[in-house]
């Protein structure tokens, strides 16, 4: 099994879902989000670049509450991106993200905490940018504790891009 190393400039994005938007369920929620997101993200890069994509994951609910339906998950990892990484342009992907959640019915506003949602999208990591900011935590502080993250993220860093 070979894992190709990431370099040092490399973000990545993690989906999930466990509720349906007006695509239909998670999973085509997901693959509905896929080429938008790499849209959103090519346009706030202003350049080519890489994508790596994970497959798509059923998974088990952690955290939450009980009864909350299954997770479908993925991971995005966005490679050659020439800009060292910055906390202006991290708040501006952060806002492309939201914007994305909410395209896909995404309303905090009624949710619970870890509660079901169409439409997650958080931001992993950028290189080794450490971000401590109220919207922003980079990396993000549970990525090392979620294996609904981890193994697609393996999965993402073993397949090949495309451009
Ligand atoms: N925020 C801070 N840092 C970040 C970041 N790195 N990326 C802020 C994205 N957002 C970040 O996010 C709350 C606020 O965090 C945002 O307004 C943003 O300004 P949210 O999306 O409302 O909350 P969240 O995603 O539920 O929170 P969090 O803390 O990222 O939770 P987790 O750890 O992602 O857990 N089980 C399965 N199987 N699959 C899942 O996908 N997800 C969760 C959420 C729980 N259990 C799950 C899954
Ligand atoms: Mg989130």
């Amino acid at each position: 099994m070979s894992v190709a190393p990431t370099a040092g400039n490399d973000l990545g994005v993690a989906l999930g879902a466990n509720r349906s938007s007006a695509v239909g369920s998670p999973r085509a929620t997901l693959l509905a989000v896929r080429p938008l997101l790499e849209e959103q993200v090519q346009v706030w890069s202003s350049q080519a670049l890489g994508f790596r994509w994970s497959e798509l994951h059923d998974t088990t609910p952690v955290g939450g509450p009980p009864d909350q339906p299954c997770y479908c998950n993925a991971v995005l990892l966005v490679e050659g991106l020439k800009a060292p990484p910055g906390e202006a342009a991290a708040l501006q992907l952060l806002d492309a993200l939201q914007g994305l959640e909410q395209q896909f019915g995404r309303d905090r506003s009624l949710e619970q905490r870890w509660g079901p949602r169409s439409l997650d999208l958080d931001l992993l990591f950028w290189g080794e940018f450490r971000l401590e900011h109220p919207r922003l935590l980079l990396p993000h502080p549970r990525l090392h504790l979620r294996t609904f993250v981890l193994a697609p993220l393996l999965e993402a860093m073993q397949g090949s891009a495309s451009r």
